[in-house]
């Protein structure tokens, strides 16, 4: 191929929640290069070694390519025509056998990170008409969103850590380092924290490790894992006894003052500080510089959401913000004004319906239900227990449950009992192994890009949107194709449900409710007249620009000259920055009350358990081996082992022991050792390091390819151990009802 023939496209990375500008060089439609997009208005030319590995992702001859159907036990290459027949029969044949409450549904992370799926995928969920909907979200960031919508009405109006202009940030259970960050969505958090030190503020960070973010930081504490709600809870303590509280700007938009005052008292540092491993003095000096700071930040993430106290602790986290502060003002904890799919940009600002919980509780254990779905914890049990409402059948959709999920092992075990199961993949892995039919969906370089979500929590205002890099393949359908008839299956319809028919139903439904609603910006305009701007373009490129057209950015179909459309984006590929994040209070809530709920009652009454979990010890204190998880930069979850250039080099599933239990236990460095938890066992290379805590050993997740089935020559050559193997499915947090993957106790002894 000749040097004439190499062009250049733009695109945002859609592999984690940086949302990196990418520019890939190709020939033909071969992948040459990938560089970080200079031009980028976000990430400037950041990019991470995973992103430069969408052309190797794209190329693996291991990616499903054509409908996979099993046939004799065998999942052999079908048509499109042949896997929606099979669909049909497979889920029809269920749903009259044992009706519709047999269906399951599981959605994995990839979800937030693809526009199809963002846009269509309710339409699954409401074809399935089953309440057994389960996500990656309960074994992830689930006590955030139920904190943040108790506090300020909906699960997704999270405060976000001001980095870039703040003077003092405190870190709780996150690694930015290897994870880029996450629910705080910006690219080179690095940069990003070396340029805050560079100004003379100070990072201190709370993790059972000392992680590469521990490293680059003023100050590290090595907290005991599990324990984060009393450190925070004492740091209230101290703000209130010491008169530090100063609620700033926002003091008449909250309530419960007192009442969280008043929770906080018996958890002085003296009386957490033996539990947390934090000395009480330290506590103290945190507290107070946490308020004597011009501007402050707390920030947690997966060690403060994947632990018992799990919503407690997130809650807290915005708490002390509040306390000090800092809560939507430069520098602190702020809201961003999202161009595309916020609820807190749309109805009558400064109230709503807030977030109702636990209506529902699940058949076999009764877990809560929170925002719609069942903790992915009780999966299992639920397709192994027999009775009216037993799973029979199961949707997965860009997820890998069978190395994601707590006690993985059983629900490996289970899905392999059910009648039917359908995944749209783009792999032949642990989970989809399993399945009846695996419908592939098409490579990231063949969809468009936009992060709904993410960007509703990024930590600037911007807008970027990516046309597809590469066509589909000859009859392959784009991945919201395939939910939308995948959904009017399940529904009822015939395998040939049209998804182009459901899609201009769903905008003209869209659009009228628009023009009906008093709030929105087309208030009162012609349906037609807006469809017809809108037209030619259908799927999700039209809902996006009817989301962007009538968000707070956007440009009101011609009523607000200047603002963005479609259009706007697809002529700034580098993206359109509109600036930095503005004091939103009180417009940006939507509790019933108009106030940010300090005190929410289902947290006030958590407290109660915290104060046993406290009582409880102190008086026997915990004296064995806990597991912590881990990420590395050069892995993504469960699904990028299969690329080469990624995993070469030394194995990174090995279990970290610190050099005092590794002597007391005879645990030698690059020996093996046998991890056991109630629930499983693993062996795994031992790495004896003093950047754990003495009492903590940490295995990463998502590991474990080697099991039979699986299509991953590169992944099944380094295997590693899948951390769920030892993480127990039958502690939940409460609240959430989100799984429990750190502080799990275990064992461990040479293998
Ligand atoms: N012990 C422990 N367990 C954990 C965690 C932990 O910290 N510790 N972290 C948890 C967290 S935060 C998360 S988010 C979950 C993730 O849990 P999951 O979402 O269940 O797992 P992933 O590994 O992200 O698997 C993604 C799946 O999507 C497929 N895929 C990739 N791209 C696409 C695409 O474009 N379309 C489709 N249809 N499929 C695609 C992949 O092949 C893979 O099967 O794991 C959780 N599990
Ligand atoms: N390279 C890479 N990037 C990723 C991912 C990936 O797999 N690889 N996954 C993406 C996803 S889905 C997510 S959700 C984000 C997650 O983003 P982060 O939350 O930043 O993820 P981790 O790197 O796992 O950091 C969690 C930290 O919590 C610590 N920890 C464990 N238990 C406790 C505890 O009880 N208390 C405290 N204070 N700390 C504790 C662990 O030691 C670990 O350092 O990363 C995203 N980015
Ligand atoms: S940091 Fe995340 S978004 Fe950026 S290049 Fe790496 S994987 Fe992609
Ligand atoms: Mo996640």
């Amino acid at each position: 191929m000749s040097r004439t023939d190499r062009r250049t496209a733009i695109r945002t990375c859609p592999l984690c929640e940086a949302g990196c500008g990418l520019e890939l060089t190709l020939e033909g439609d071969r992948v040459v290069r990938i560089r970080g997009d200079r031009e980028d208005v976000f990430s400037h030319g950041f990019l991470c070694p995973k992103g430069t590995t969408l052309g190797h992702l794209h190329d693996d001859p291991d990616r499903v390519r054509t409908p996979l159907v099993r046939r004799h036990g065998e999942l052999v290459p079908a048509s499109w025509e042949e896997a929606w027949a099979a669909v049909a029969t497979g889920l029809h044949g269920v749903v009259e056998r044992h009706g519709r409450t047999a269906l399951a549904y599981y959605a994995g992370n990839p979800n937030a990170h693809n526009l199809g799926a963002l846009l269509y995928g309710r339409i699954l969920g409401r074809g399935l008409g089953t309440p057994n909907v389960f996500s990656a979200s309960t074994v992830d960031q689930r006590p955030k969103e139920v904190s943040a919508g108790l506090m300020f009405g909906h699960p997704l109006t999270i405060p976000v850590p001001d980095i870039d202009r703040t003077d003092y940030l405190l870190v709780l259970g996150a690694n930015p380092y290897a994870s880029n960050g996450s629910l705080a969505t910006a690219p080179d958090w690095p940069g990003r924290i070396e340029a805050l030190r560079a100004r003379g503020g100070r990072l201190v960070v709370v993790d059972p490790r000392r992680t590469r973010t521990a490293e680059e930081a003023d100050e590290h504490l090595a907290i005991v894992p599990g324990t984060d709600a009393l450190l925070l809870m004492a740091i209230v303590n101290v703000l209130v006894a010491d008169g530090l509280v100063d609620l700033g700007a926002v003091a008449d938009h909250v309530r419960g003052l007192d009442v969280v005052a008043d929770l906080a008292r018996p958890f002085t540092p003296e009386a957490v500080t033996a539990v947390c491993g934090i000395d009480a003095a330290t506590i103290r000096r945190v507290a107070r510089e946490l308020a004597a700071a011009p501007t402050a930040v707390v920030y947690g993430r997966i060690g403060t959401c994947t632990v018992t106290f799990g919503t407690t602790t997130s809650w807290l986290v915005d708490v002390v913000n509040i306390l000090t502060g800092n809560l939507d003002r430069p520098g602190g904890a702020m809201f961003t004004t999202a161009a595309v799919g916020a609820a807190n940009t749309r109805g009558t600002p400064g109230t709503g319906r807030g977030v109702r919980l636990h209506r529902r509780a699940s058949r076999v254990r009764g877990a809560p239900e929170t925002l719609g779905e069942l903790p992915v914890a009780v999966l299992a049990e639920e397709i192994e227990t027999p009775g009216e409402g037993q799973v029979r059948a199961l949707v997965t959709v860009a997820g890998n449950p069978v190395l994601s999920t707590p006690n993985s092992e059983r629900l490996d075990a289970a899905l392999a009992g059910l009648e039917f199961m359908v995944s749209v993949d783009i792999s032949v892995n642990e989970t989809t192994r399993h399945a009846d039919v695996i419908l592939p969906a098409p490579s990231a370089l063949q969809k468009s890009h936009y992060d709904v979500p993410l960007l509703q929590l990024a930590l600037r205002n911007v807008a970027n949107y990516s046309p597809p890099v590469l066509p589909l393949d000859p009859g392959q359908p784009d991945e919201w194709e395939i939910l939308v008839r995948l959904g009017r299956i399940a529904a009822g319809d015939l395998p040939t449900a049209d998804p182009a028919a459901v899609d201009d139903e769903i905008v003209r439904a869209l659009v009228g409710a628009l023009v009906a609603d008093e709030t929105s910006c087309v208030h009162g305009r012609d349906a037609d007249e807006l469809l017809a701007v809108l037209a030619p373009r259908t799927g999700p490129e039209r809902l996006l620009d009817l989301q962007l057209r009538t968000g707070p950015h956007g440009d009101a179909f011609g009523a607000r000259p200047g603002g963005l459309s479609l259009d706007v984006l697809v002529a700034n590929p580098h993206g359109v920055d509109l600036g930095p994040l503005e004091p939103r209070l009180p417009g940006a809530l939507r509790t019933p009350s108009g106030m940010v709920e300090l005190a929410p009652d289902v947290l006030v009454a958590d407290v109660d358990r915290l104060r046993a979990f406290l009582a409880e010890r102190v008086a026997a204190p915990a004296d064995g081996l806990v597991l912590v998880g881990r990420r590395d930069l050069r892995s993504n979850n469960s699904w990028m082992h299969n690329v080469d250039v990624l995993v070469k080099g030394r194995v990174r599933c090995t279990v970290q022991v610190h050099p005092d239990d590794a002597s007391r236990l005879g645990l030698a460095d690059g020996g093996s050792a046998r991890v056991r938890s109630r629930v499983g066992e693993v062996v795994a290379p031992v790495e004896v390091t003093d950047a754990v805590r003495p009492g903590v050993v940490s295995l990463p997740h998502g590991w474990g390819h080697d099991r039979p089935g699986t299509v991953l020559g590169v992944a099944g050559a380094r295997p590693g151990v899948s951390s769920n193997t030892l993480t127990d499915e039958e502690v939940l947090d409460p609240v959430s009802g989100n799984a429990v993957l750190n502080a799990i106790p275990v064992t461990v002894a040479p293998a």
